[in-house]
């Protein structure tokens, strides 16, 4: 009996649960604010206008690679900021770079996906300028994946650290 009353409270929880893990979930809930947030000075929640006035990155042609190397996703163009810039936003504190370098960073999407930065490769890497947050694709709002699509486009297989619904950007101490 006691089995039955637990099997009655999780499974209609279990029912509505959805994985994106391979694209095939019905979409997730949007959010249209990214939390820029944990150990910063100043957090901050900020909208598609806030976002639109930080330095604008184009890029063309990026392929998004699934495990296996297949190419699962072609941006024609996108356009967004760097995830540098957000945390610049939000204060983070690059003075002292002993202590800048035990930071990393969760991304993190409205079905629970998430993604880990360090420091280190955020603001001082050869990929500091291709991890970026985009909100338009061939030059219109991001829509089907949520409204904030993190990317990291150098990354071997880029499909891994390519979070769609962002809507966390946390920073952590090591
Ligand atoms: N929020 C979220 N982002 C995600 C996923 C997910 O389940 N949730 N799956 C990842 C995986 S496994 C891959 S391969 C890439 C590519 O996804 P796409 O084929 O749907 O474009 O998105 C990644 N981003
Ligand atoms: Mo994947």
């Amino acid at each position: 009996m006691k089995y039955i009353a637990f099997l009655l409270l999780f499974a209609p929880n279990a029912s509505f649960s959805q994985t994106h893990e391979h694209g095939l979930g019905s979409p997730s809930s949007i959010s249209h604010t990214i939390d820029v947030d944990g150990i910063m000075p100043k957090p901050v929640k900020l909208t598609l206008t806030d976002i639109k006035k930080l330095p604008a990155v184009t890029k063309a042609n990026v392929k998004i690679s699934g495990t296996g190397g297949m190419v699962k996703h072609t941006f024609q163009t996108i356009k967004g900021v760097l995830l540098k810039d957000l945390l610049l936003k939000a204060g983070i504190d690059n003075s002292n770079f002993k202590e800048a370098g035990k930071l990393y960073i969760v991304a993190t999407a409205t079905d629970g996906y998430k993604a880990v930065f360090s420091w280190s490769e955020i603001f001082n890497s050869a990929s500091s300028l291709a991890i970026m947050v985009i909100y338009e694709e061939n030059g219109k709002p991001v829509k089907d994946d949520g409204e904030f699509i993190l990317l990291s486009i150098n990354d071997t297989v880029n499909g891994i650290r390519h979070v769609k619904w962002l809507s966390e950007i946390t920073v952590k101490q090591g």
